[in-house]
């Protein structure tokens, strides 16, 4: 029906952030499984920036349509949140607790002693005397886990502590930038502004995210998921692409789009980004760069920050040489990703819109450039 009608049915988050000058924006992001997208939808600002506020409009599913002004505006479809319950915790999402606190149905979860549900990551012991998913005594040294990776919680969307006030309104929330993002341990920065629309369509398209379970075969893998839409396109993607070419063609004031990766990893393993709430900050850039008022440095793959151009007030840990590490740009590791690219294009290439192919070319052929003018840029202040 959106390609048909000209509106766009996508796998995608919406919330609203209020700055301290009280104006409004709203956002809307896609991400593959597995890289905390309800988490995200109702993130909780750090102390030292709690005066931008998050508020959740939807988690999973966004249908955007052009008004009379073709500004885009987006409604979620749903009534609720229909979300993974493993990995859920007053640590990791607070605001998914409250919302879950009751007129709540469970599945799949472990069942406590005392008739509670619980899962893993809900709390760092192990209760005793539980029943698993499948209705077993549970064996704690089974090496199994009590609930199954894919319980979930369903729970209405107006328990939300932080539901936002025109989650239900029919004209929907217009829609100021888009953001994309996967699990990626290297090659992609924390976060890069694209081009323009037709560039940001092609980040999206081939985005991709590092496999954690067993169901997608070999573990540390870049499965691509074009959008987060792999698993619910329904026609060709060759198509899919096309329309969203087109959609952004007559657009007077197209949202702006951004890639983020809150996944990268040092060379021991361990992650180089707090995420959680600190991705207010990233999300703080994005609003100020959609209104004109953050700096960036231009890169071979789009605009990116310099430390300056980001606000890390009360992250006193988080150093220059930090922000050096999660910021950069290697041409290798994208010369790599580049050539990547293009088996995933091989398999729609029948319908791939064209532009796409001569996209990979600029994108590649920018990657020769001075490096002055791009691997340091974070260093710039
Ligand atoms: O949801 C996550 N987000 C987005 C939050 C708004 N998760 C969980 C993903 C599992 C589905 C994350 N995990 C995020 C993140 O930004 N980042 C990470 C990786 C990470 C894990 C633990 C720590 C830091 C980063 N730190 C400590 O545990 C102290």
């Amino acid at each position: 029906m959106g390609r048909e009608e000209g509106w766009l049915a996508e796998h995608m988050l919406i919330l609203g952030v209020e700055n301290p000058e009280g104006e409004k924006d709203y956002v809307a992001a896609a991400f593959p499984s597995a890289c905390g997208k309800t988490n995200f939808a109702m993130l909780i600002p750090p102390d030292a920036l709690n005066n931008w506020k998050v508020t959740t409009v939807g988690d999973d599913i966004a249908w955007i349509h052009k008004n009379e002004e073709g500004k885009l505006h987006a409604i979620n479809p749903e009534a609720g949140y229909f979300g993974v319950a493993p990995g859920t915790s007053y640590k990791t999402n607070p605001n998914a607790m409250e919302t879950i606190k009751s007129n709540t149905i469970f599945t799949n979860v472990a069942i406590t002693e005392d008739g509670d549900v619980w899962w893993e990551g809900l709390t760092k012991e192990v209760p005793e005397n539980m029943t698993d998913w499948t209705g077993k005594k549970y064996d704690p040294t089974s090496g199994k886990p009590a609930a199954h990776a894919n319980a979930r919680f369903t729970a209405p969307a107006y328990q939300n502590p932080v539901i936002d006030p025109k989650w239900n309104d029919k004209e929907g929330v217009p829609i100021s930038a888009f953001i994309f993002g996967g699990r990626r341990s290297n090659t992609v920065p924390l976060v890069y502004q694209s081009f323009n629309w037709s560039f940001g369509v092609y980040l999206a398209a081939t985005m991709g995210s590092e496999t954690t379970a067993a169901a997608f075969g070999e573990q540390g893998k870049v499965r691509r998921d074009p959008f987060a839409m792999l698993p619910f396109l329904g026609y060709h993607i060759g198509d899919y692409l096309n329309h969203w070419l087109q959609f952004g063609r007559d657009l007077p004031n197209a949202p702006r789009i951004f890639s983020v990766n809150w996944f990268l990893k040092d060379e021991s393993g361990q992650f180089e980004w707090p995420g959680f709430g600190q991705n207010m900050r990233v999300l703080q850039w994005i609003i100020n760069r959609v209104k004109g008022r953050a700096s960036a440095v231009e890169c071979p793959i789009g605009w990116i920050p310099r430390y300056r151009d980001m606000d890390f007030t009360g992250l006193e840990d988080f150093s220059r040489d930090h922000f050096k590490k999660v910021m950069s740009i290697n041409r290798e590791a994208w010369k790599q990703e580049f050539l990547l690219h293009e088996d995933l294009f091989a398999k729609m290439y029948d319908r791939l819109p064209k532009e796409v192919f001569f996209m990979r070319e600029l994108l590649l052929s920018a990657l020769w450039r001075s490096p002055e003018k791009w691997e340091l840029a974070p260093e710039r202040v």
